[in-house]
């Protein structure tokens, strides 16, 4: 059985320059994987979630998704997608209603799976996988914080410990409905001990979010993972970040692509396909630094100075190539990405996540009206 694992599209994503938003080019990646797939020809294709990056995506990445979609039907038997933090679960669902209608006229079938279907199966208690050719699938979208813990109010486990709790007791319930022996999970989670990129969301990437690799159940023999945007194998066992497809911003210079698997006799054997795409870089000031612009026409690029004149600034951003240029503080050009990953100590707390949400995303303190206001509607609603 032969599959392919892509995850974190973002598919619309836009990128501030100072030539105003940038859209990144995703149809030439989609198109390449589209030609990977006819190629290897997998029975099943995996998208384990952020299909979109805006909650309302334009009709252009819309519908590019469901060009992808028709494109599956033809080089792949079963297409399953997952919802993941950036996503829409309507939008998703709305897509998928023609392909539930397509699904009823064709041997190969596409599904697609929310955090809303999720909810309702525990509801109904009705887990189970989705069962194809003797391959048990395990869906788990993602799941925010606050509705995971209210789904399971009364466990009794401590707070820090929650969210793995809740992940490792859905994978368990599916497993107890689960026939065949080659069993795969799709999840979009942050699974403790993986290595982050820049671009995850920084509310969902902190310590309340991890999930425990221990909490995946060991009869899983592959976990297609989506969520950190770095391809990689978290631990022993066949644990996989696919990455995001292309790069997303400056702060993702390694390579992306997708994951090629083949699984025989249980042991999934696996590849990485990096896929070309446009590349971002940053230039620091020096001496040759027009000569650097000029030979990185092809990729993105951002310009750090210390000192630069602005007869020289004018000069640089003429370059079309040039999205940002940023005046850094001293001499050293670090950019210390892991003042940026602050731990948010407590998701219930409105007014400390909006903080830290400034103080990254924005690099400004709160106003301090905001912060009597919302301590008053915060006392309201105790
Ligand atoms: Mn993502």
């Amino acid at each position: 059985m032969r599959f392919v694992h892509i995850a974190d599209l973002h598919l619309g994503k836009k990128i501030k320059s100072i030539r105003g938003d940038i859209e990144l080019d995703f149809s030439s990646p989609i198109k390449q994987i589209n030609e990977i797939m006819k190629e290897f020809k997998p029975n099943f294709l995996f998208v384990s979630g952020d299909v979109f990056h805006y909650r309302n995506p334009s009709q252009d990445a819309e519908e590019l998704f469901i060009e992808f979609l028709l494109n599956s039907y033809e080089n792949v038997d079963y297409t399953f997608v997952i919802s993941g933090n950036h996503d829409n679960p309507k939008k998703l669902s709305n897509i998928y209603l023609f392909n539930r209608y397509i699904n009823r006229l064709s041997r190969k079938k596409i599904f697609i799976y929310t955090d809303l279907d999720l909810r309702k199966d525990v509801e109904q208690e009705n887990l189970k996988p989705i069962n194809c050719d003797n391959v048990d699938i395990i869906m788990i979208p993602f799941i925010e914080y606050r509705s995971a813990i209210n789904a399971f109010y009364n466990i009794g486990v401590e707070k820090e410990f929650a969210y793995s709790f809740v992940h490792s007791t859905l994978v368990s319930k599916f497993l107890e409905n689960s026939v065949n022996k080659v069993k795969i999970l799709l999840g979009h989670m942050y699974l403790e001990n993986s290595v982050l990129s820049g671009t995850e969301s920084k509310n969902f990437i902190n310590s309340i979010y991890y999930v425990k690799s221990n909490d995946l159940d060991d009869r899983i023999i592959y976990c297609a993972l989506g969520h950190v945007h770095r391809f990689q194998k978290v631990g022993p066992k066949n644990v996989f970040y696919s990455g995001s497809v292309i790069p997303l911003d400056f702060s993702e210079s390694f390579d992306h692509g997708i994951i090629l698997g083949e699984i025989t006799d249980k042991f999934p054997k696996i590849s990485f396909e990096k896929l070309n795409y446009k590349e971002f870089m940053i230039l620091q000031e020096s001496q040759d630094l027009f000569e650097k612009i000029e030979k990185n026409k092809d990729k993105y690029l951002k310009v750090l100075y210390t000192s630069l004149s602005s007869e020289v600034l004018e000069k640089v951003i003429k370059f079309d190539n040039v999205l940002k240029i940023q005046k850094v503080d001293d001499n050293s050009f670090t950019i210390d990405r892991k003042s940026d990953s602050v731990v948010i100590t407590d998701a219930f707390d409105i007014l400390e996540m909006y903080r830290k949400y400034c103080e990254i995303e924005k690099r400004e303190e709160l106003f301090p009206n905001l912060i009597n206001k919302l301590t008053e509607i915060e006392k309201m609603i105790i």
